[in-house]
């Protein structure tokens, strides 16, 4: 059997040769998962970032419980968790901890947990995410929680593979709430106050309602007025029912919450799929990865053509400021000398 048949057939030692390959950028993994992605499109990808330490991977730890250990009603799902960077430099020894943490799932063949370094792999993080994701995806797994720590520019990128994303703040990170200044509103489909036994639980809660209803104005102010009957609020644009990000608290720690999580990770898929905003999003997020592999390989393309020297005589030129930047690409793609623009 080659190797993407046995990850089809669900064999966790196959499937975690993959991932190592992978991630070293070989050619059989590069194959291999060109072979599986028509086997892809399946999994509901959840994405949970926020600040350090703020309980995500307790959180995901718990979720995934709850998915392999529903009430009698539900049915049962299988659960994989990539965990980007973990070992954050704040909190330090997180993967141990995690590890401690994950023993509730430990020899569940139903769960898979896989921590990513963020170590240079072609194409980026994001695009690195992006192959585990289609592995797990192609394996069956049907939810699949990718973390992310922090708010910067790397998080949103992978917040946008993702078809549902959890923010997860805590109380007493300070008056501000960090990620929001950095537009991660945006990105919050839902969003947590975790770590909801500690004091200042319901300031930050207050603090995260009156930023979602600075985005959301008169939307907020219509839902509130009339919050004992069920309304529909349209947007403009679509005319498609708005999703209005709840704010929800937790104690990961006890699992107070999470099943209100579970129902709130539920119901955005359902609202996705009832507005067509399911498939959108799978256009965006391929037409994203896409476009991230296409800039890499042309850029790795065209280094491979031009000399070292060139490439250095330009940069001299730019820093001696003889030529702008602007002037500088043209004579690096056109194969002119500085100057000659
Ligand atoms: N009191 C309390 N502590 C919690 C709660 N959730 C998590 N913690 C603790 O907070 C610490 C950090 O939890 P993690 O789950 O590792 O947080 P994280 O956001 O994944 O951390 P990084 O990945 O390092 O950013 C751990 O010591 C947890 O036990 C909670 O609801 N209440
Ligand atoms: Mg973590």
């Amino acid at each position: 059997m080659n190797l993407a048949t046995s990850v089809l057939a669900g064999e966790r030692l196959a499937l975690a040769r993959l991932l190592s390959k992978v991630e070293n950028n070989t050619q059989e993994g590069l194959a291999t998962l060109n072979e599986l992605f028509p086997h892809t499109g399946r999994a509901h990808l959840v994405g949970v970032t926020g600040a350090p330490g703020t309980g995500k991977s307790s959180l995901v730890n718990q979720l995934a419980y709850f998915f392999r250990h529903p009430p009698e009603e539900q049915t049962s799902r299988t659960v994989a968790i990539i965990a980007v960077d973990p070992s954050s430099p704040f909190t330090g020894g997180a993967i141990l901890g995690d590890r401690v943490r994950m023993q509730d799932l430990a020899g569940d063949q139903g769960v898979f947990i896989r921590s990513m370094a963020a170590r240079g792999s072609l194409g980026g993080l994001a695009s690195a995410t992006a192959s585990l994701v289609q592995i797990f995806d192609a394996a069956g797994y049907e939810i699949i929680f990718i973390e992310t720590v922090g708010a910067g520019q790397a998080e949103v990128d992978i917040a946008r593979l993702a078809h549902s994303t959890i923010v997860v703040e805590a109380p007493g990170l300070g008056d501000e709430i960090q990620s929001i200044k950095a537009g991660i509103l945006e990105i919050a489909d839902i969003l947590v106050v975790n770590k909801a036994d500690r004091p200042g639980v319901e300031s930050t809660e207050r603090a995260l309602r009156n930023m979602l209803q600075l985005g959301h104005p008169i939307t907020y102010s219509q839902k509130q007025s009339r919050s004992s009957e069920k309304v529909d609020l349209l947007q403009p644009q679509t005319g498609s029912p708005l999703w209005i990000p709840p704010v929800l608290c937790t104690v990961a720690t006890q699992g107070d919450g999470v099943s209100e999580l579970v129902k709130a990770i539920f119901d955005h898929r359902q609202y996705l799929h009832d507005t067509g905003q399911w498939e959108q999003k799978e256009r965006n997020r391929l037409k994203n990865e896409l476009d991230n592999l296409l800039r890499e390989n042309l850029v790795a393309r065209w280094r491979a053509t031009i000399q070292k020297s060139d490439y250095q005589h330009v940069l001299d030129s730019l820093v001696a400021r003889r030529i702008s930047p602007h002037q500088a690409v043209v004579n690096l793609l056109d194969g002119s000398s500085p100057g000659q623009s």
